[in-house]
């Protein structure tokens, strides 16, 4: 081995080593599952650049669970509670972001996981039903229906799962079939730090928060009302406006940039 190469061998080795005392520490360790999931097999290439894509919306709305995405978790969570056939779509990033959080909510819920991914191969969706298996929730991933009026392969359901299902949380979902998921009268709850994208403009209930923080707190709220009763869970439901949720991200936006141009950065992050 030459001389560089043992250098690049080295440095690829330190960008694995992030100290803990590094001021992004908690956001570069996500960055490193991400890849781990990578290398597994689990998240796609491309889910990599979507994260890149959350991670700067997280930034601007100072990479917190503000009061308009705790108010749309807690309504979420008081919807699926009032649903007949919940269902929690997972794709490659979820299931390395949040294992053990989405199966803890997924048994809360009673909504079982089904695996429905866009870079579609059925190795693929074997391999994330697996990895998933390992914490305990109900997983669907057989593949065997389709979804009428979308062209890609998030049209490939489970015949006991979406394709059935009365309300369905997307987290991190590609925009088109979260119309389509309406189109087929189910009601859908995303979670997308881009309050801009199609999928928060559609969905029924759009929680802009990160998904790391966004599933802990539906495990909060899912223990706080799994005892409501249904006139209880009603009048949450019913309270709820999704245009006044994405117009508050978007305003925090706003107000958040307005300080960064005014160089009070440090008070936001
Ligand atoms: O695993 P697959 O094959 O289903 O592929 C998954 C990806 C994410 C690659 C696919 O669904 C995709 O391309 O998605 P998009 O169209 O890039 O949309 C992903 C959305 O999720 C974007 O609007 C991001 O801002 C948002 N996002 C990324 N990371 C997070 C996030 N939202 C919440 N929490 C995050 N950690």
């Amino acid at each position: 081995m030459g001389e560089l190469d043992k250098f690049y061998k080295t440095i690829s080795n330190l960008q694995c080593m992030i100290p803990k005392d590094h001021p992004r520490y908690e956001s570069l360790m996500i960055r490193e599952r991400l890849i781990e999931g990578y290398k597994m097999g689990v998240t796609a290439l491309q889910g990599l650049i979507a994260h890149g894509r959350g991670e700067m919306f997280d930034y601007v709305l100072g990479e917190k669970s503000h009061d308009f995405a705790l108010k749309a978790e807690k309504v979420a969570v008081a919807l699926m509670l009032l649903s007949k056939r919940p269902v929690i779509s997972v794709n490659g990033n979820t299931a390395v972001l949040v294992p053990k959080e989405i199966s803890e909510l997924s048994r809360l819920l009673n909504a079982p996981l089904e695996v429905n991914v866009f870079h579609f191969s059925k190795e693929r969706v074997d391999r994330i039903r697996k990895y998933l298996e390992k914490f305990g929730a109900e997983i669907l991933a057989n593949c065997d229906a389709e979804l009428k009026g979308l062209s890609h392969a998030r049209r490939i359901v489970d015949r006991r799962g979406i394709y059935v299902a009365d309300t369905v949380l997307v987290p991190l979902e590609d925009g088109d079939r979260c119309e389509i998921l309406k189109k087929h009268g189910k009601k859908v709850i995303a979670i997308d730090l881009n309050p801009l994208s199609r999928t928060a403009m559609k969905a029924d209930i759009t929680i802009v928060d990160n998904i790391v923080r966004a599933i802990p707190n539906m495990i909060k709220f899912a223990k706080e009302l799994r005892d409501a009763s249904r006139e209880e869970l009603e009048e949450i439901v019913n309270d709820y406006n999704n245009k006044e949720t994405l117009r508050l991200a978007l305003e925090t936006i706003r107000d958040n940039l307005t300080k960064i141009a005014e160089g009070k950065l440090r008070e936001i992050i």
